[in-house]
């Protein structure tokens, strides 16, 4: 693969959800080696820190079914003008959660870049509630949602556009736990979805061969939003609301490696990775291990 300018932002989002310690996510993934492993592959890495997110002991909820609305709006906003600063210097936004409500915020930077921007969201969960069909009322559960224009109109209009993303242009991989408000939207959208039912059934080989083939013909930017809960929560126990029955750690890598090959994103986000859950930092070990595979790394 070409040789990056990776920009790597830190998110340490904990509002999106109510688990304590995700907002810890960023550190431990840079405490697991991430700078010096992109490095030895031999990309330019630029670590920007951290984008300010409040403390959820100062956020007073607004009335509404949405939790901690307007520090999740304030927090998305810092974001999107961040990863919009790195695309316009056209870099390559590496962004590390923190909740995965961050992807509302990574998604309104990206996207004005581009005309058709795809999407793979790599996730046990399909993350397309609204304030009304959300069981929890964690805006985590919203971001694809919002990012597709439904939704809270503070969230939908970050950076005063909407939508950021078309049905047509995402790929969901990996789902195994939806609401019924979500299977709707996926039906009526046409949004493609492989659930763990045709990772089990095709095999991750096809799976990913296919939505390569899906978005080159469409899109002219992917990016890549990698929920670690994605995976079996054997080899990424370190995460808010596991769900067992998930992608192996090696189907993962696997994953990555054949979006390596293809060289077809423009930027990616790892989320949800909460250091207070973990088993010594393993999750976030693995989190490294992936974005080695997915810029290049080699066994030999
Ligand atoms: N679907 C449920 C909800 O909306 C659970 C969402 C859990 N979400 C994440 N993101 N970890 O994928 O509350
Ligand atoms: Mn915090
Ligand atoms: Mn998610
Ligand atoms: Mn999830």
């Amino acid at each position: 693969m070409q040789k990056k300018n990776i920009s790597v932002i830190g998110v340490p989002m904990d509002l999106g959800q109510m688990r304590r310690g995700v907002d810890m996510g960023p550190s431990a993934i840079r405490y697991a080696g991430l700078l010096e492993r992109l490095e030895a592959i031999g990309h330019t890495v630029t670590d920007l820190g951290d984008i300010q997110i409040d403390q959820p002991e100062r956020v007073h909820t607004a009335d509404t079914n949405l939790r901690n609305l307007d520090a999740v709006v304030k927090g998305s906003t810092a974001l999107a003008d961040q990863v919009k600063k790195v695309k316009t210097d056209g870099d390559f936004p590496l962004i590390l959660g923190g909740d995965h409500s961050i992807a509302i915020g990574s998604l309104a930077g990206i996207s004005s870049s581009y005309e058709n921007l795809g999407v793979i969201w790599y996730d046990a969960h399909g993350d397309l509630n609204t304030g009304d069909t959300s069981p929890s009322g964690n805006i985590h559960g919203m971001p694809l949602a919002v990012s597709l224009g439904i939704g809270h109109e503070d969230l939908v209009n970050i950076h005063d556009y909407t939508p950021k993303v078309k049905p047509e242009n995402i790929v969901i991989i990996g789902a195994r736990s939806l609401d019924e408000g979500e299977r709707v939207l996926i039906k009526e959208r046409g949004i493609r979805v492989y659930t763990m039912h045709e990772v089990d059934r095709m095999g991750m080989t096809k799976v990913i061969e296919e939505s390569i083939e899906y978005l080159k013909g469409r899109t002219d930017g992917v990016h890549l939003s990698l929920d670690l809960d994605g995976l079996d929560p054997n080899d990424a126990p370190g995460v808010g609301t596991p769900v067992i029955g998930g992608i192996s750690y090696r189907e993962s890598h696997l994953a990555m490696e054949m979006l390596a090959e293809a060289d077809i994103l423009t930027s990616a986000e790892f989320v949800e990775v909460n250091p207070i859950l973990d088993e010594k930092n393993k999750t976030a070990t693995v989190a490294v291990a992936l974005v080695g595979s997915l810029f290049g790394e080699k066994l030999l």
